[in-house]
């Protein structure tokens, strides 16, 4: 692929805020956590009580019983042993080779790096698009399905509770404590760093957006991944004090193994991602586009937010994750959005009908921001990720977490 002024100016307005919200008192008086417990459950219950699709939409492959269901777990709710064999899986796929030819990315050296590949070069057309979630969703599975098939991993995919990390601090939490069975710990702490700049669009309507440092920002320093080489990007990295990095020979899939670099920030997660801005991303959203926009960083009184996709990202620093492009780099990439897919899951499940299956479940175009201006996307567009080892599907096979290639629900 080949970064284009466009393709940076579009990058940079793409780092984007979420909201710390206004927070519910709740329909029955709940706080934040206990509603969003509260939304899982009927999910999960809707789901077990009718696994059954619309008829018209039944394919051979459509036919996932609650009998075979697969459910997905947070990460503390591992076993020892699970998150090992998790982590093992990993490690795994880093040391398969590529299915990408060497012609098309020089620099990929695992089945790990076909994920990020793909993820680069069509980072500008999977974000603040009509098809970010669904795309999202399947990339995800496919990597689960990887970590199953090529690696012999018997679990599934798990996910990240953001609110927890928030309460303990990340140096606490089970993913990030640095611990073997964690995905290892933060940067090598880095003193005085300066805030991060996203310069965003340019204009009034979204001024450039600041966050804090992290109490890292150096390569990691413990843990299972503590040696791995992230071997492709940066494409559009923000670095503290305003610097921006791009791959030294401009093509972001060349080869440039580098160390794993983490800054973790507890001040972004407790703002950003807490409880409170999760609940509000799934009760203030009646439709799709409401329900993007919130996650993906609304404008509110002229200033841009970045949303709990952007907060779950930013909120760990460093080389890949704040860099769009690269971001699936850090294996917590996939922990970040199964929580995302399941934050959307939630939110359909409270009304399958218009929010999975109708036109109504989808929102906005084909290109980052409609820049350059496309078509709307539709149910009947394609997704295509064949180098991550799936064959092409319409949006419409993936709207459903139990229709199409996938069975599977959240707890
Ligand atoms: C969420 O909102 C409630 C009600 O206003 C408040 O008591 C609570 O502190 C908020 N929680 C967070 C994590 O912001
Ligand atoms: C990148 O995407 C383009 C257009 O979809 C495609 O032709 C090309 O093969 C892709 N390259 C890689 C490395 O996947
Ligand atoms: C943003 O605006 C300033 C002032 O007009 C200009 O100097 C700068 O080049 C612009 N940056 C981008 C990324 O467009
Ligand atoms: C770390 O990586 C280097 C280079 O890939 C390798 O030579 C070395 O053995 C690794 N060390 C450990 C402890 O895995
Ligand atoms: C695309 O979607 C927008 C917003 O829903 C709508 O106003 C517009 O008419 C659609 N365009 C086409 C060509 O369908
Ligand atoms: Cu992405």
């Amino acid at each position: 692929m080949h970064i284009t002024k466009t393709t940076l100016l579009a990058l940079q307005a793409c780092i984007v805020l979420a909201l710390p919200g206004p927070s519910p008192a709740g329909p029955h008086g709940l706080d934040a956590k206990a509603q969003l417990k509260e939304l899982a459950k009927g999910a999960y219950e809707k789901a077990k009580e009718d696994s059954s699709l619309p008829s018209h939409l039944r394919s051979k492959e459509g036919t996932c019983s609650w009998k075979g269901i697969k459910i997905r777990r947070e990460w503390g709710a591992f076993s020892k042993q699970e998150k090992l064999d998790y982590i093992k899986a990993v490690k795994c796929l880093m040391s398969k080779p590529p299915n990408y030819p060497q012609s098309m990315v020089p620099g990929a050296r695992s089945r790990f790096d076909d994920f990020l590949a793909v993820h680069i070069n069509q980072t500008l057309i999977i974000h603040s698009t009509g098809n970010f979630l669904s795309w999202h969703r399947y990339y995800t599975w496919l990597y689960e399905e990887a970590l199953k098939k090529e690696c012999g991993y018997k679990g599934t995919q798990p996910w990240w509770d953001w609110a927890l990390t928030g309460d303990t601090g990340f140096d606490a939490s089970p993913i990030f404590d640095g611990s073997e069975s964690s995905l290892s710990g933060n940067g090598l702490a880095i003193p005085n760093q300066e805030p991060i700049k996203l310069i965003g669009d340019n204009n009034t309507a979204n001024p450039p957006i600041i966050l804090p440092p992290g109490s890292g920002g150096g390569c990691i320093t413990s843990g299972p991944f503590k040696n791995m080489s992230l071997n492709l990007g940066p494409v559009a990295l923000d670095a503290p004090g305003g610097v921006r990095y791009t791959a030294p020979t401009g093509n972001p899939l060349d080869y440039n193994p580098r160390c794993l670099k983490r800054d973790l920030t507890d001040e972004i997660i407790r703002t950003y991602v807490n409880a409170n801005a999760t609940l509000n991303n799934i009760i203030q959203a009646p439709d799709i586009a409401t329900f993007q926009s919130i996650m993906q960083g609304p404008v509110i009184d002229g200033k841009k937010l970045i949303g709990i996709h952007g907060g779950g990202h930013f909120s760990l620093g460093g080389d890949p994750a704040r860099d769009l492009y690269t971001s699936p780099g850090d294996p917590v990439f996939y922990f970040n959005h199964a929580a995302i897919d399941r934050v959307w899951w939630i939110w359909q499940m409270q009304d399958e009908k218009s929010r999975v299956w109708e036109s109504t479940a989808l929102s906005g175009t084909n290109t980052y921001r409609n820049k350059p201006p496309s078509a709307n996307t539709t149910l009947e567009d394609w997704i295509e990720l064949s180098y991550a080892a799936g064959p092409p599907r319409q949006i419409k096979e993936l709207m459903s977490t139990r229709f199409g290639p996938f069975c599977y629900v959240y707890v």
